[in-house]
């Protein structure tokens, strides 16, 4: 890919496919292990606060703890802090394959395969900033809520980002993050700190944290009851509201294939509170598949690298196809389950190739004056 003298794609002009106020992380660059902060995809449903870290604070409020905690971001870093890897995943993601692959176009923000990244988020966990404020045995959820603006849609005032997240994942490795891969949280991705709930739907990590509402019963939000809940044309399953994410894969772009010479395909695949188990490639459309090698950390809810090396005998089309299997089990289907809103697209991706002719052969044939194939 060609750069300019900022070292960023010249096509595009910038290193995100953009989708109105979201933008999405382009797989057409090498995307390193850790997703670089200004590469990390941005969903916003309205706009950043502008947050003044001095007085801002985070209430914990509700039945739920028996008195009310407020802390400042100096008392939430003087808990004992935790950094983990781990993704972060729009349940949308790869919802324009709905329209590519299964001639089922679904509404919505037409992510292809990029509303993901990893970092590292270095914070609290929710548990102890919960049990702090005197966390109630008899709570049975958290909402947590931002500051950005309430999100209205067609004169419908919903009010502010907030979904609630039951106890069970609160007291499990939910995190009160402040920091990525590194740096402070920048503006878009939720300073001065956010939840980071691993492995479940991207809603779920409420960004520019202002409160966390403990209850002793069950509170819902449009982001629970209306929206990320499978349902609809094609849905048989129960109406779902959404939590864990499932396994994918990808492939890299591959460069120059050719018949009879080896070229190491490489990828990557990720699944939500699971590992990568097996990442399979088949190179005939899903007729018969290998066994790829993964490679690198391989850590729950994050992703991991895979290769393996193809020496294609044909020239021609190819359809190359990766599926993921996790330590959980699942595996990726043939179709996604369709439903209204287009979430959880989770098929195995198709990438149609062109495998160019044998320079050896040709030349070795001796058709005079013939120039080199390429693709
Ligand atoms: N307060 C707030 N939190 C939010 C959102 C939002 O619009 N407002 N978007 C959610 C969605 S849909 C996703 S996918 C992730 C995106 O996080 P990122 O923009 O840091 O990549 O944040 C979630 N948290
Ligand atoms: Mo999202």
């Amino acid at each position: 890919m060609l750069r300019d003298h900022r070292d960023r794609p010249v096509d595009g002009g910038d290193w995100f496919l953009h989708h109105g106020t979201d933008v999405e992380t382009r797989w057409d660059e090498d995307v390193p292990h850790l997703t670089p902060n200004d590469r990390f995809f941005v969903r916003n449903h309205t706009r950043p606060p502008v947050v003044d870290v001095e007085t801002w604070r985070l209430l914990v409020t509700g039945d739920g703890v028996s008195g009310e905690a407020t802390y400042s971001l100096a008392e939430l870093q003087a808990f004992t802090s935790t950094t983990v890897e781990r993704a972060l995943e729009c349940t949308g993601n790869g919802r324009k394959l709905f329209a590519d692959q299964q001639g089922a176009a679904r509404p919505g923000t037409q992510w292809g395969l990029g509303a993901i990244g990893v970092a590292r988020w270095t914070g609290v966990p929710l548990r102890t900033g919960l049990r702090h404020a005197g966390l109630r045995d008899d709570a049975v959820q958290v909402m947590p809520v931002g500051l950005d603006d309430p999100f209205v849609e067609d004169g419908v005032d919903h009010g502010r980002v907030r979904r609630p997240l039951p106890m069970a994942k609160a007291l499990d490795d939910a995190l009160i993050a402040w920091e990525m891969n590194g740096e402070p949280l920048p503006a878009d991705h939720g300073f001065p700190a956010r939840l980071i709930v691993p492995g479940w739907v991207g809603i779920a990590s409420i960004k520019w944290l202002g409160e966390l509402r403990v209850t002793t019963s069950v509170v819902d939000s449009p982001w629970n009851t209306t929206w990320y809940r499978m349902h609809g044309e094609g849905w048989s399953g129960d109406d779902a509201v959404l939590d864990v994410m499932p396994p994918k894969s990808i492939l890299d772009v591959t460069g120059r294939l050719e018949a009879g010479r080896m070229s190491v395909l490489r990828g990557r695949a990720w699944s939500g509170e699971a590992t990568v188990s097996v990442v399979e490639l088949s190179t005939d459309g899903g007729a018969t598949w290998q066994e790829t090698t993964l490679t690198g950390p391989n850590e729950p809810s994050s992703w991991v690298e895979w290769e393996h090396a193809w020496t294609p005998s044909q020239a021609g089309p190819h359809e190359l196809v990766t599926r993921a299997t996790d330590s959980r089990g699942r595996r990726q289907p043939v179709q996604a389950p369709l439903n209204d809103d287009g979430y959880l697209f989770w098929a195995a991706i198709r990438h149609p190739v062109t495998v160019a002719e044998s320079s050896l052969v040709s030349s070795r044939a001796g058709t005079p004056g013939r120039p080199p194939p390429v693709d």
